[in-house]
């Protein structure tokens, strides 16, 4: 059955955008979803428009034109390729951003999906079981301007009743593309390398542990935290979403149990530190208990189900 909502996604082109679209036209409908993104998306299979985020007058006319009713907002300049031009990165993450915040605010869109991140956590967080409400002193760009949209998305609610949802992603692994700009981007080029060259050489450091989460998960948060009632979501600023955590010698460890011959060696480069920065482990308890959130995939299922599908695609 086809809900009656007009759903526009920035940023539609990229690792998330391209699958969470997919999602949302199952759910309401092909032309219900309007793509949106500075660069074309490969195979779209419905509306697609140019929008670069920071054109404001351009976003409201086509929010205006469609008849817009949410919009999950995916446009951002992520942690590694923000550190080369952190002015741009805060302009797009943060001015981007403000322009749908107030769109929302004139009443001419009903709901924001907001994805934050788990790069707004720094050095003075809790590294295991990060809770939801903590210190928070991120060294990147990136996590500055996400952690600032998070306050914003709390402002907006708190004072003009705007309804915004948020999660703070783990890193996200798929095999519908590979990332790059990312930290966490490892974790999906490994299975290409895997599967193509038995050997990976990985810039992060052999025990680096971060949180994780298979995209199938994360697309299924997404989407119940959005259309879960509006007096469940006590958080407005994001919720903490934990998947699975694990390092490079451990997903290298389950990939050798399918690959045999997979080798791994490490060469750290600057997206080290970044890393290290950020938290292990993550205490989610309120994303679970206020809106029932529960991950399907661990590490084990999530590295068997990568090599199947990327087997018939390389
Ligand atoms: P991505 O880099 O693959 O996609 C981002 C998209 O934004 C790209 O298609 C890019 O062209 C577009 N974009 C960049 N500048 C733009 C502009 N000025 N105007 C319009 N579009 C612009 O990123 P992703 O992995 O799909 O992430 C989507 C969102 O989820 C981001 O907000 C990111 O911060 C967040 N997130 C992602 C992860 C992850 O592991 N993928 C983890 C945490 C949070
Ligand atoms: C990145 O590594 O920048 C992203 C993220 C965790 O936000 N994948």
């Amino acid at each position: 059955m086809t809900k009656r909502e007009r759903i526009l996604v920035t940023g539609a082109s990229g690792q998330i955008g391209t699958v969470l679209v997919q999602e949302l036209r199952s759910i309401y409908g092909i032309d219900q979803v309007i793509e949106s993104d500075i660069k074309h998306p490969g195979n779209s299979d419905g509306p697609f428009v140019g929008l670069d985020i920071l054109n404001a007058q351009r976003l409201g006319e086509i929010v205006d034109d469609f008849e817009i009713t949410q919009i999950y907002h995916l446009a951002a300049i992520l942690s590694a390729s923000g550190e080369w031009n952190p002015m741009k990165t805060w302009n797009v993450n943060l001015n981007g951003y403000l322009s749908i915040l107030e769109l929302a605010k004139e009443k001419r869109i009903d709901k924001i999906f907001y994805p934050s991140t788990i790069a707004v956590f720094g050095k003075t967080t809790p590294r295991q079981n990060t809770p939801q409400h903590t210190a928070m002193l991120p060294e990147t760009i990136y996590g500055i301007s996400k952690q600032s949209g998070e306050l914003l998305s709390n402002y907006y609610n708190q004072k003009y009743g705007v309804d915004v949802r948020s999660l703070r992603y783990p890193g996200i692994i798929g095999y519908q593309s590979i990332p790059s700009g990312g930290t966490t981007d490892y974790a999906v080029e490994i299975f290409h390398y895997a599967l193509k060259e038995q050997k990976y050489t990985c810039f992060l450091a052999a025990d680096t542990t971060l949180p994780m989460i298979y995209m199938p998960d994360a697309i299924r948060a997404t989407i119940e935290l959005m259309e879960a009632p509006s007096d469940s979501i006590q958080v407005r600023t994001s919720y903490n979403l934990s998947g699975v955590s694990f390092s490079p010698e451990e997903i290298a460890a389950e990939i050798t149990k399918h690959i045999p011959e997979f080798t791994i060696d490490y060469e750290p480069d600057f997206r080290q530190k970044i890393a290290e920065s950020w938290t292990a482990t993550i205490d989610d308890t309120m994303a679970r208990e206020q809106w029932k959130w529960k991950e399907e995939y661990d590490l084990a299922r999530i590295t068997e189900d990568m090599l199947v599908h990327l087997r018939g695609i390389l």
